[in-house]
């Protein structure tokens, strides 16, 4: 059976991760659209570099919850029959053993070079404006998808959908495409659908089934 598997910050939340949406998502009184578009980041390029500086800092000091380790363990079962897709910039599937995952919305531990469009693996803060590794342009940003900008891999992710037999989406809101528009795109493809979260989300009615709960228990439930 093929699976792919739509993640979202909910499933981060039980490690710490403060969600998007929720009554704790903001930052300092900010709206995730004030942060997290290209026309923020003009705008106040050290501000959004604080925010995602921070967040990187913070990845440190969290750890992957039960929701991630029972999706690594579902892909030792699967094998390449499962696909991971994460809206999420943590690395958080990778560090509970997940290797076959996409993170459409761009990584935390990558930099994005403005001129040369190089990527880097990219630890540290970048709010000092670091030259970039390829070109030596003062000009990294955070390598993450913002609001009107094209999130990654999505012809990847669109041949996984019509392959799959199942699609399970866990841990989302809804709010924010074309991720919320999965469900509907994997039910024309004739994949069953399953919603795992903490409430239902905006589009919980086109999910053949819900499940409603804390990814860390509702995710070692269905895998186990
Ligand atoms: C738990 C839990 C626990 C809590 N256990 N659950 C109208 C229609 C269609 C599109 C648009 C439209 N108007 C505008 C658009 C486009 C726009 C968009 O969608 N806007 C909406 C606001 C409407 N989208 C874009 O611009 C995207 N690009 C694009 O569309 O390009 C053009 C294109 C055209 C055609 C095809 C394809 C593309 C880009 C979107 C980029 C989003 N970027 C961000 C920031 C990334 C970097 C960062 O992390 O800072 O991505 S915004 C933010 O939202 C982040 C997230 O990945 C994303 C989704 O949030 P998520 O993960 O769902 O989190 P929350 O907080 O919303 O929800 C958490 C859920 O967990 C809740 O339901 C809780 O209940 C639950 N929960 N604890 C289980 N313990």
């Amino acid at each position: 059976m093929k699976i792919v598997v739509l993640t979202g910050a909910g499933i981060s939340a039980e490690s710490g991760v403060p969600t998007f949406r929720d009554a704790d998502g903001l930052w300092e009184g900010h709206r995730v659209e004030d942060v997290a578009t290209p026309e923020a980041f003009e705008r106040a390029p050290e501000v959004v570099h604080r925010f995602y500086d921070e967040r990187r800092r913070s990845l440190q000091q969290v750890g992957p919850n039960a929701a991630h380790a029972a999706l690594s363990r579902l892909e030792q079962l699967l094998g390449s029959d499962l696909l991971v897709v994460t809206q999420n910039i943590d690395d958080l599937h990778e560090r509970a053993g997940s290797r076959r995952v996409l993170h459409m919305h761009g990584e935390l531990l990558s930099a994005l070079c403005v001129s040369c469009e190089g990527r880097f693996a990219w630890d540290g803060d970048l709010v000092d404006e670091p030259p970039c590794p390829g070109c030596g342009h003062a000009g990294l940003r955070p390598d993450v998808v913002w609001f009107g900008e094209m999130p990654y891999e999505l012809d990847l992710i669109d041949r996984a959908l019509q392959d799959a037999d199942l699609f399970v989406s866990v841990g989302t809101s809804g709010a924010v495409y074309p991720a919320a528009g999965f469900v509907r795109a994997a039910t024309a493809y004739g994949a069953a659908t399953l919603e795992l979260n903490l409430e239902p989300s905006a589009g919980s009615h086109f999910f053949d089934e819900s499940r409603y709960g804390p990814a860390g228990t509702l995710v070692p439930a269905w895998v186990d």
